[in-house]
């Protein structure tokens, strides 16, 4: 088996990608494409040029979700993380798309995005949309989710999901944007969020994109 995995580290799709690899104890290589200058071959695997990308033999697949539903249906012996019945898989990718499209604007696309990715290319922080985001956009989006999980160790049928893995990728980019959920106002996300840290999959992958991130910082 060799699956092959495209993008970088610090994206947090192509990170819920090789946490769902992780979880799911299958290896894989991980090959460097930047999300925005990339090698002319790789419109072949994603004409929307967007990472991850994932290769397994013959089949190529474009988008996170669409990668980590092919991986559950395909090794069905691993760990599964799309839930276990009709129900949860529809909260499973409920949560998903909730992180991916309504956190990740926030989180990833504005608070890293402005505090990380534009001083590495000499852009000024715009400390505005920064602050509109902390203070106003994202407070009754995680408001939802605190109530969502309740007195659960994790956000769909208590056992650790995609669902999971996708929320803690967007509060990754958020802390690397310098920018942590509130313990006081959000406890039980913020405990799902160590939690879900302290796994062996993320321990894993937080080192390399440390360093990465301390690279683009010195900047
Ligand atoms: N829905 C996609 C989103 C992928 C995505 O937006 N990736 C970003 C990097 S974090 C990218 O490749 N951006 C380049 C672009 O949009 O041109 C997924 O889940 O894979």
């Amino acid at each position: 088996m060799s699956l092959i995995v495209y993008g970088v580290p610090l994206s947090p799709y192509v990170r819920k990608v090789r946490l769902c690899l992780a979880e799911k104890a299958l290896a894989y290589q991980l090959e460097i494409i930047l999300p925005f200058d990339q090698p002319a071959w790789f419109k072949d695997i994603n004409p929307l040029q967007r990472i991850p990308a994932l290769k397994d033999g013959d089949v190529v697949l474009a988008d996170s979700s669409v990668i980590c539903q092919y991986l559950e249906d395909k090794f069905p012996e691993t760990r599964a993380l799309l839930g276990t019945n009709a129900v949860e898989r529809a909260q499973m990718r409920w949560i998903e798309k909730y992180a991916d499209y309504e956190l990740a604007p926030l989180t990833t696309f504005t608070v890293f995005s402005q505090r990380v990715l534009r001083p590495s290319m000499n852009q000024p922080t715009d400390e505005a949309v920064v602050q509109l985001a902390m203070q106003e956009k994202l407070p009754p989006l995680f408001d939802y989710l605190e109530k969502y999980l309740g007195d659960a160790e994790y956000l769909v049928g208590n056992n650790l999901s995609l669902a999971d893995l996708a929320f803690v990728c967007q509060i990754t980019n958020m802390g690397y944007g310098g920018e942590r959920l509130d313990e006081q106002r959000w406890p039980k996300l913020s405990a799902l969020y160590a939690r879900v840290k302290a796994r062996p999959s993320l321990q894993a992958v937080l080192p390399g994109e440390q360093k990465i991130l301390a690279s683009l910082v010195k900047k």
